[in-house]
């Protein structure tokens, strides 16, 4: 998918670093976590580093998506995405590989359950995201109506929270789960209601109650941009309508 990023600003408390900036001193011991501040890739992992407490830990450098620095891609990570997380002098990406690997390889709570018929179903319901992702997006990009992919899509997750019946949360308490599907739901959740005139949480209680509680986590919430930013962001980098 394509960036979602506008300049931040010093005055937002959430700088970036553009093309005119210096790359940080790169394998020097420092773990850093690299992310544009409005991608909701990005956020999953800023999330997790969050939630475990591990702010001290990871430092976060914000990249200016809309003015990337050269040696982003030239020298931390070669795909030029964000998130990436620099850790042990080496380099990896994709969120939900980083997610796990953040969850497994620092102190803090632990997000993913010990218990093996969770523990798959949370392989299952990560292995999903992207094509979740998939489906609430593309109708947005396309310029189409509400398909059936995209309520089915919702249908399955509204399913999947009362799976262990005991909510709000996918597997009863936190884990990686929540936080892999939230940063989508959070702007999926303004474009529809926006754009389609739909709102995601009628007639599913359980998607409704999951949100309300998320909401109640400051270490999501802290991570949260302002809805019509988001929305504005969207129509101008994902041509979404
Ligand atoms: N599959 C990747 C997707 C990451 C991604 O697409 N991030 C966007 C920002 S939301 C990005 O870095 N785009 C590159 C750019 O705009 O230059 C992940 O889950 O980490």
């Amino acid at each position: 998918m394509a960036a979602a990023a506008a300049p931040a600003t010093a005055s937002s408390g959430k700088e970036a670093l553009g093309s005119a900036s210096e790359p940080p001193r790169l394998f020097d011991g420092t773990t850093r976590l690299y992310i544009c501040y409005f991608c909701p890739f990005a956020q999953r992992a800023w999330v997790t580093r969050n939630f475990k407490g591990l702010q001290d830990k990871i430092e976060l450098v914000g990249i200016d998506l809309q003015d990337k620095p050269a040696w982003y891609q030239e020298k931390v990570y070669t795909q030029g995405t964000v998130p990436s997380l620099e850790h042990n002098g080496k380099i990896m990406g994709e969120s939900l590989d980083l997610i796990k690997y953040i969850d497994s390889n620092f102190e803090g709570p632990a997000l993913l359950p010990e218990d093996p018929e969770k523990r798959q179903f949370a392989d299952e319901m990560i292995a999903y995201a992207n094509a979740f992702t998939k489906a609430l997006y593309s109708p947005l990009i396309s310029k189409v109506d509400l398909s059936d992919e995209t309520v089915a899509a919702l249908d399955k997750i509204e399913a999947a929270l009362s799976k262990f019946s005991v909510g709000p949360f996918f597997l009863g308490q936190l884990s990686l789960v929540d936080i892999a599907y939230v940063t989508i739901l959070e702007r999926v959740q303004i474009y529809y209601s926006h754009l389609r005139n739909y709102e995601i949480t009628k007639g599913r209680a359980n998607l409704e109650k999951f949100i309300e509680e998320m909401n109640k986590i400051e270490a999501y919430t802290q991570t949260k941009n302002d809805p019509l930013h988001l929305l504005d962001l969207a129509k101008k980098h994902l041509k979404i309508a």
